[in-house]
């Protein structure tokens, strides 16, 4: 019987970037000289950098051309009618606004629709759209499903909006609500996806209350995959069809093109309220720049145009969530406690279970990111306590339910080699768990903390 032909990454490598492995001593004086925080690390410092998928994909040959035919003019470049047609063929919306990246949009959104005291519902907020509610005087809410606090429930669909509890919430709360917002896949939640029968509901009871319905659509294309693979009834659906059916139930979507439209930099916000658009291209002009480039080269707008639609293809797709799965799969094979079932950007490390003898005053995600920075080079990030910040209230930390290291894979830039490393550098710190200490501040900024923190050892 002849063997069946295993699928491989589905592109040849062109272009090869250096990595050096340091030794064990180099990174131990290095990440304490960082004050123990992973951020302040120099990229030529780590080997395997999982700090983000954001901004750090591999463009294709095809994004480069696109690179060389940038129209610079100030106003009208062809680049963005381009991604104007793009975002409206494969979203739907009508009106596309550029802006530098995903937060810019996010800011431009909440500063049209959000007053002080009003609530935004979210399945979970990301940290910067949180940190943009709060800094408009909003007061973010999150209703995820139970099942997404629980690490080890295998639900295929951890990052839905438990839909009672937002019907309830409207239902008293309805005229102190100005939006509704979904983000898939959900990444404070494990990168959880959402289900289309999820979003179809949410969006029903948005309309129940007449509230405008926007999804936060960074990795919109990961979370088809998802629906494709998991909710019956779209198994025959092509991905472009299962995205254009999730964005026809929301008013708009933010969007870091940093991730699933595959570049560097970039972002944009589209919407269907022609209204709303004028009032967040009004304020676009200040915060990022005319409309036609919003904080961006025209490039770059020709290449996230590209990288749009790239996303798209299923072979992508399936190596993409496939490469994270493989990591996964190895991590359980070794013992070490993830969140599953592992999402689609990211395995998310329990540090919970990792370190239970580590309070969460004293950063357990953080202090297994330090450790495992030592052990092989490879840069995670912290989703735990010291990125949820403070209750604005009450100045304690808001303890977040689920305390993670977050080893997040950058589109076709590691090879599953690269994978095999990181499997076994967890699996060594795993094995000498009980002689990790725990983190204290040093130094704490009032605004997105995590970024500029330093600590020194319990
Ligand atoms: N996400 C991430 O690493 C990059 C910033 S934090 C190192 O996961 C969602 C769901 C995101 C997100 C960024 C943004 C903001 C909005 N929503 O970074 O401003 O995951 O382009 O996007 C990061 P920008």
């Amino acid at each position: 019987m002849p063997k069946p032909i295993p699928t491989a990454e589905p592109f040849r490598i062109k272009v090869v970037e250096p990595v050096k492995l340091t030794t064990r001593e180099e990174r131990a004086e290095k990440i304490a000289a960082a004050g123990f925080n992973l951020f302040g690390l120099k990229s030529t410092e780590v080997y395997i950098d999982l700090l983000t998928d954001s901004g750090t994909s591999a463009m294709s040959d095809n994004q480069w051309a696109g690179m060389m035919l940038g129209d610079e003019a100030y106003a009208g470049s062809k680049n963005y009618f381009n991604l104007e047609r793009t975002v409206q063929e494969i979203t739907g919306f009508r009106y596309m606004l550029p802006t530098h990246q995903g937060r810019a949009a996010e800011n431009l959104l909440l500063y049209v629709m959000l007053a002080p005291g009003q609530f935004v519902p979210n399945n979970m907020h990301f940290d910067t759209t949180k940190a943009h509610v709060l800094h408009k005087g909003g007061i973010p809410r999150d209703f995820v499903v139970p099942e997404a606090y629980d690490p080890t429930s295998q639900y295929p669909f951890k990052g839905d909006m438990d839909v009672a509890r937002l019907d309830a919430f409207l239902a008293e709360h309805a005229n102190d609500v100005p939006l509704v917002m979904l983000t898939v896949t959900c990444n404070s939640g494990g990168g959880q996806p959402v289900s289309l029968k999820n979003i179809r509901a949410v969006s029903e009871v948005a309309k129940k209350y007449g509230k405008p319905f926007f999804i936060d659509a960074c990795r919109f294309a990961e979370n088809a995959y998802f629906i494709k693979q998991r909710e019956p009834s779209y198994q025959a659906k092509t991905i472009a069809e299962i995205v254009a059916e999730m964005f026809s139930y929301a008013d708009g979507c933010t969007m870091s093109s940093k991730k699933d439209a595959l570049v560097n930099i970039g972002g944009f916000l589209a919407v269907n309220d022609h209204a709303l658009y004028q009032a967040a291209s009004g304020l676009g002009v200040l915060f990022e720049g005319f409309p036609t480039y919003g904080g961006l080269a025209g490039r770059d707008m020709e290449a996230m145009a590209r990288g749009l639609r790239e996303v798209l293809e299923e072979d992508y797709l399936a190596y993409r969530i496939g490469q994270v799965k493989y990591l996964g799969d190895k991590l359980l094979e070794y013992g070490v406690p993830i969140i599953e079932p592992v999402g689609g950007h990211a395995v998310y490390l329990d540090a919970k279970r990792f370190l239970p003898h580590i309070p969460q005053h004293h950063f357990p995600a953080q202090a297994l990111g330090v450790e495992l920075f030592v052990e092989g080079g490879v840069r995670g990030v912290e989703i735990g306590t010291n990125l949820a910040g403070r209750n604005p209230k009450t100045g304690e930390h808001d303890f977040p339910a689920l305390e993670m290291l977050r080893l997040t894979i950058p589109r076709r830039v590691y090879t599953n080699r690269h994978m095999d490393v990181i499997a076994v550098a967890c699996a060594n710190v795993y094995e000498r768990r009980a002689a990790v200490t725990g983190l204290r501040y040093t130094y704490e900024a009032p605004i997105l903390r995590h970024f500029t923190a330093r600590f020194e050892r319990t």
